[in-house]
This record gives C-alpha cells, sequence and structure tokens, in this order.
C-alpha cells in the first residue's frame, strides 16, 4: 500500500543522510520533496502541509544541523511526526464492548467491505477475546446480501439472527438487540445495507437504527484505495451519524495510501482496523508505530 511513498521517501532520506553536515537550507530542500511525495500519495493537502511545518520547525534547529548524525535525526523526527498524525486514544483495536449486549454498527457505501468486514471481526471478537457474538444483516434491499452474512457466519461459526422477510433495518435490529439480550451475548453486530453514493434515505435509515440501539461503537467501512474520497466519505458519515472509528478496507491493494495518513488529521477519528484481503483473518489494528515504519522502509 505504501511502496510508492516509501520509495520516494527512502530517495529523500537516503540523500540526507549519505551528505554528512546539512544546513538549514539542505533540510528545506529535503522536506519540500517529502511534501511532494505526500501529496502524490494523496494525503490531503492541509494535513500535508501542517506535518512539513510541525516537522520543519523541529528538523531545522541547530541542535540537528550541527549533530554529528543531521540526516539520522531529520528521519527520526519524521517518523514521530507520522506516528502522531496517525494515533488516534487508546490502544489500538480497542472497542467499547462492555456492558453487554454491547451493539457494533456497521455503515458505509455499497461495496466498501462491509459485511466482509462484519464477518471478519466478528471472528476476531470471538476467537481472540473470547466474545459471544451476535451478527444481523439489515440490508434488507438485497436478499443476497443477508444470505452472504448468514454464509460468513457458518464460516466463521459465529450466530446470526434469522432472516426474516418482510421487515424494516429498525425492526431487525430491535429483533437482534432482544436476541442478544435474551441469549446472553456479549456484543451484536448489526451490518447496514450500503449505497453507491451517500443519499438522505440511506442516512436516516440508519440514524434511525442508531436511535433504536444506541450503539457502542460506530465502525465507518471505507475503501482505502479510494483516498481523499474515502476522508470525504468519513466527514460526511461522521457529521450525519456520528462514527466512533474508521476501518479501512483493500490495504493488500496498491493504492496510494493516502487515506490512511489524512483520516485521523482530517476527521478526528481512528482507524481501528485495517482489511488486508478478501479472507477472514484478513483484518489486522490499525498500528501507528508499524505503519510509519513501514512507510519510511523501516520494516515491520
Ligand atoms: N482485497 C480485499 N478485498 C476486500 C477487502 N474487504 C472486502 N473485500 C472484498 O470487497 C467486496 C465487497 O465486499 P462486501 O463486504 O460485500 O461490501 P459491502 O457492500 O460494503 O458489504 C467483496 O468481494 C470482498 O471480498 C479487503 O480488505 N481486501
Ligand atoms: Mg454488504
Amino acid at each position: 500500500m505504501f511502496e510508492n511513498l516509501s520509495e520516494r521517501l527512502g530517495g529523500v532520506f537516503d540523500r540526507l543522510t549519505k551528505q554528512g553536515a546539512l544546513s538549514e537550507e539542505d533540510v528545506k530542500t529535503a522536506l519540500r520533496e517529502v511534501r511532494v511525495a505526500l501529496l502524490e500519495a494523496d494525503v490531503s493537502l492541509p494535513v500535508a502541509r501542517e506535518f512539513i511545518n510541525k516537522v520543519q520547525s523541529k528538523a531545522t534547529g541547530s541542535a540537528v544541523t550541527k549533530s554529528i548524525t543531521p540526516g539520522q535525526q531529520v528521519v527520526k523526527i519524521v517518523h514521530d511526526a507520522l506516528i502522531d498524525t496517525l494515533r488516534g486514544e487508546g490502544e489500538p483495536g480497542d472497542l467499547k464492548i462492555d456492558n453487554p449486549p454491547a451493539a457494533i454498527l456497521m455503515v458505509g457505501l455499497q461495496g466498501s467491505g462491509k459485511t466482509t468486514t462484519t464477518g471478519k471481526l466478528a471472528k476476531r471478537l470471538a476467537v481472540r477475546e473470547g466474545k459471544k457474538v451476535l451478527m444481523a444483516s439489515l440490508d434488507i434491499y438485497r436478499p443476497a446480501a443477508m444470505e452472504q452474512l448468514a454464509i460468513l457466519g457458518a464460516q466463521v461459526e459465529v450466530d446470526t439472527l434469522p432472516i426474516v422477510a418482510g421487515e424494516s433495518a429498525v425492526q431487525i435490529a430491535k429483533r437482534a438487540k432482544q436476541q442478544a439480550t435474551l441469549g446472553g451475548y456479549d456484543v451484536y453486530m448489526l451490518d447496514t445495507a450500503g449505497r453507491l453514493q451517500i443519499d438522505e434515505t440511506l442516512m436516516q435509515e440508519v440514524q434511525d437504527v442508531r436511535d433504536a440501539v444506541a450503539p457502542r461503537e460506530t465502525l465507518l467501512v471505507v475503501d482505502g484505495l479510494t483516498g481523499q474520497v474515502a476522508v470525504e466519505v468519513a466527514e460526511e458519515f461522521d457529521s450525519k451519524i456520528g462514527i466512533s472509528g474508521v476501518v479501512l478496507t483493500r490495504m493488500d491493494g496498491d493504492g496510494r495510501g493516502g487515506a490512511a495518513l489524512s483520516m485521523r488529521a482530517v476527521t478526528g477519528k481512528p482507524i481501528k482496523f485495517v482489511g488486508s484481503g478478501e479472507k477472514m483473518d484478513a483484518l489486522e489494528t490499525f498500528e501507528p508505530e508499524r505503519i510509519a515504519g513501514r512507510i519510511l522502509g523501516m520494516g515491520d
């Protein structure tokens, strides 16, 4: 995902570390190249600008330029600033699911990976955290979508709410809550319907569901390959629904990585997980240190 960015930055920093003595001007020139590399990775302009400003004020001081290893110090400052840009509160992957049964509402555009991520996350919670999980599909528009979740449920051995034809999304959500309560579940996950574009009907439906179950977590699933569009979608969903975190999917693809870098800074919401494939175990917690290391080509 970060290959191009990583290559570009690697080139800039190689030159910088090889140079030995550095003037303030050398550092500024290098940071201009970093800025271009960020923009080419589809990081939003204000985020790239602020990032460079922050780094520049630290990296051009004489403590750095007059040190024995100025290049390496600049790289470290960039590394730390990347982590800062990426980090949210709390531990990576932490979800508020105490107080059972806790609802997790999964929202996002059609095809972003909601249903797949619901299955992956349910599996993770069940296997790693020993939670009793129930999944329900609220996608009343596509019977195949409900079937898809039921198949995933069987595959990951997590219960799904029985499908009842003719119910509204809110009715299904309430039935899920009831079954989760009666059945002693820790968590119930609501996989909502998506649309190709954000529209009022979709938002209204999701708002109604939200009001009916008061979810502990509302996770927006967005396609990481869409770059800045993913960030715009997140802003939109956050203003209409209120999201607690983001799952970036398709991070196994060769997107430019900008969504990962801009998301937190623009929306204020943390990336909680990244999807890295179609299989049910292709879900990773989003760990700023690792991502920053990967971007700077330092390996995992
Ligand atoms: N490569 C890859 N494919 C994914 C990922 N997440 C979901 N998909 C695929 O994206 C397609 C749409 O996913 P789906 O969960 O049905 O999207 P939904 O419409 O939001 O529910 C499916 O073919 C998934 O297998 C991911 O992290 N990486
Ligand atoms: Mg779906």
